[in-house]
């Protein structure tokens, strides 16, 4: 298992590789383009510039995220010929930089949603990404934006462009009669298009889990449960045809049983990388994301780890979302102190699984 962690670049992140560096155990980023707007291609100079930084700190980039996919190839029309067109071509010039994997997702119009992105945990005075269904339904698409962006602290939030909020109703009035078998379609008219250049690249596609795993906004999802995972894989079986297993975005239906799903995937060879966090219920659809320890979440992390050390032991990794702590000032979601504490968590479980079975295999 690779331990790496979510880096968004000199100019946009807080964190910077040095301190990546010194989180013993951490080999690596998962990489991102933070100001490419979807559908955009990804020029082998602005490649190059980001991969060069990460490898003179020592660590390698191997797993990219947040290739977005434009809404006209999710819609099914407008301009997806060109827009695949274009992801053919990033996933081209990423692999020529040493690139392994490209993380994506399918979800319609919002990448992903919370309605608090500083909810103060009564516990211990941190505060982390809140959910809340009832909540959302005071909201509208727009306002949701408007409160998103009014909590980010000035900082960019991965999947929320302006450019793509700036045509956020004429995208949403789009999706009216768009069932989820209409977005199905679409997904398979794009994998059949993208994993042929895939298959001659190396490059695997890994589908990130939509977040949350329920309908928001009656809009449709594709990518929310073991069952739609394994229909995206039967849309075009090509092995590059790969899953992100995100446990924070499956773990909030509580129905989805986090180490069942990597054990089946992972059997079957689909899992290319994880995101690796804890959330804990205060509701039905009422969720926080807590530290990543099993005691102070409803995932049970022991099980993930081992999940993982025993199907796909293989596959790079990263701590997901963590916690404000320390009083740092970061990205929602992104500081170092709660993450990189994470990341020495996962590390230690898997220590302790490995060493387990090497003694018990001597026993
Ligand atoms: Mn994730």
């Amino acid at each position: 298992m690779k331990m790496t962690f979510r880096y968004f670049g000199k100019n946009s992140d807080t964190v910077t590789l040095a301190q990546i560096k010194q989180i013993a155990g951490v080999t690596g980023v998962m990489g991102f383009l933070d100001y490419k707007a979807a559908g955009e291609v990804w020029q082998k100079r602005e490649i190059k510039a980001y991969i060069d930084e990460i490898n003179a700190a020592g660590l390698e980039c191997e797993v990219i995220e947040s290739v977005n996919i434009h809404e006209d190839i999710k819609l099914g029309g407008g301009n997806r010929d060109l827009y695949i067109e274009n992801f053919m071509t990033t996933v081209r010039n990423l692999a020529e930089f040493g690139v392994k994997t490209v993380i994506y997702n399918f979800m319609p119009v919002f990448d992903w949603l919370r309605t608090d992105l500083a909810a103060i945990n009564p516990e211990d005075g941190s505060n982390s990404l809140f959910y809340d269904d009832a909540a959302l339904a005071g909201l509208t698409p727009v306002s949701i934006v408007e409160k998103m962006k009014e909590a980010s602290l000035g900082f960019s939030l991965p999947g929320w462009e302006p450019a793509r909020l700036s045509e956020l109703k004429q995208t949403l009035l789009k999706y009216e009669n768009i069932t989820e078998n209409d977005l199905l379609k679409s997904y398979k008219y794009f994998l059949n298009a993208c994993l042929p250049v895939c298959a001659e690249t190396g490059v695997c596609l890994a589908v990130h889990p939509d977040d949350p795993p329920f309908s928001v906004f009656g809009l449709p999802r594709a990518v929310c449960s073991l069952a739609q995972l394994e229909a995206i894989i039967a849309l075009n079986p090509a092995p590059q045809n790969q899953i992100c297993v995100c446990t924070g975005s499956l773990g909030a239906e509580p129905k989805n049983d986090i180490p069942e799903i990597i054990r089946r995937l992972g059997a079957q060879n689909r899992v290319a990388c994880a995101h690796l966090r804890n959330i804990k219920f205060e509701g039905e659809r009422v969720f926080r994301e807590s530290a990543h320890l099993s005691q102070k979440g409803s995932l049970d992390m022991y099980e993930i780890v081992k999940a993982i050390y025993e199907t796909c032991p293989g596959i790079s990794v990263r701590p997901d979302h963590g916690r404000t702590i320390w009083n740092e000032t970061a990205r929602p979601g992104y500081g170092l102190y709660d993450r990189a504490l994470g990341a020495s968590y996962i590390l230690g479980l898997y220590e302790a699984i490995q060493k387990g079975r090497k003694s018990n295999a001597c026993a």
